[in-house]
């Protein structure tokens, strides 16, 4: 191809906040399809995962990524370490501070840490402003300058902002667009994310998982994918997808609240990531769950390794 476009910007944006900010939300609020998992759980996301908008001006590339927090096991180690590689690589960074949290210490760690990352340019999203009246929003916003003057970080622009409510998420990618270099689109078109079908697949049963449960074990709880087929014999118009997936638990004592009585639980969690699978893929689908046992692998390398991090 030739020379850079006259009128089309391409490149990578990535969210970043700490866990809990609303950087899932929003990216698949951007991409207007669920291409990641969400929860009310802190530290849902663990891995960086690329979701795509195409917009007739520009392909603007989005990161999505843990987030980020102090460290209490190996996994939440190399889970900070992914943060600080992607905002090394990416266009722009777009720090999440939701407004229905006052500015803590996290948030001073983490905007501390991006600055840095001095020549990329900074937004700051003021998330989830449909939890908050105008004035405290007022308030977020003077406290996100004042947080960026203390670290000097001259943010590029600052937009309150709801993926619920949809509220000014258009305005989002203008902005984040706006600080993309001009270039040829990096994916082809109609493409929403690179994540292989199988990691998509275990994250939404990893979400379905951790609807309802409580403490530590959302945590404990990683999947994975054994085997993911169309079964054969199947008349062409009635396929169906037969996946066999884990559920990895850190301890036998979590088992039962992830089964439970009987196995109500679990076909629970087995029909509601089914319905979701189906809606991504498009396929019925048959799935089988089987709950198993990685001794404490939050913490243990060989484990960790084993789960794919
Ligand atoms: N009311 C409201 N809730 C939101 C909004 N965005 C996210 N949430 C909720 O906040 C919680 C966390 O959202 P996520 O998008 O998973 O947050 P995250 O920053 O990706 O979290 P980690 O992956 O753990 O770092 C979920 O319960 C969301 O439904 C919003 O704009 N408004
Ligand atoms: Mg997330």
């Amino acid at each position: 191809m030739s020379s850079t476009p006259e009128n089309f910007k391409a490149g990578f944006a990535c969210f970043v906040g700490r866990p809990n900010a609303g950087k899932s939300t929003l990216t698949n609020a951007l991409v207007g399809k669920k291409i990641v998992i969400t929860s009310s759980k802190p530290q849902t996301t663990r891995h960086a995962v690329r979701g795509i908008v195409h917009r007739p001006d520009a392909q603007l590339i989005l990161v999505d990524t843990p987030g980020l927090h102090k460290p209490r096991t190996l996994l939440g180690e190399r889970l900070n370490d992914l943060v600080k590689t992607t905002w090394a690589e990416v266009d722009v960074i777009a720090i999440c501070l939701p407004a229905s949290d006052k500015i803590g210490p996290g948030d001073r760690f983490l905007v501390t840490e991006a600055a840095k990352v001095a020549k990329t340019p900074k937004v700051a999203l003021a998330t989830k402003a449909d939890l908050v009246e105008p004035d405290r929003m007022v308030e977020h916003l003077a406290d996100i300058a004042k947080l960026g003057e203390s670290v000097g970080i001259e943010w590029a622009s600052v937009v309150p902002v709801s993926a619920t409510s949809g509220y000014q998420v258009d305005v989002v990618a203008d902005e984040l667009v706006k600080l993309l270099p001009a270039g040829f689109p990096l994916y082809p078109d109609g493409d929403i994310t690179d994540e292989p079908e199988e990691t998509l697949v275990a994250e939404l049963i990893r979400e379905a998982a951790l609807e309802g449960v409580r403490d530590e074990l959302p945590h404990s709880i990683a999947v994975t994918i054994d085997e993911m087929n169309l079964r054969e014999d199947r008349p062409e118009n009635k396929p169906l997808l037969d996946i066999y997936a884990n559920i990895f638990l850190e301890r036998e004592s979590q088992k039962g609240i992830v089964i439970g009585h009987k196995g109500a639980r679990l076909r629970e969690v087995g029909a509601a990531a089914r319905k979701q699978i189906e809606a991504l893929l498009g396929t019925p689908v048959y799935l089988d769950l089987h709950v198993k046992i990685a001794k404490n692998w939050q913490t243990d390398a060989k484990n960790l390794r084993k789960l794919g991090f």
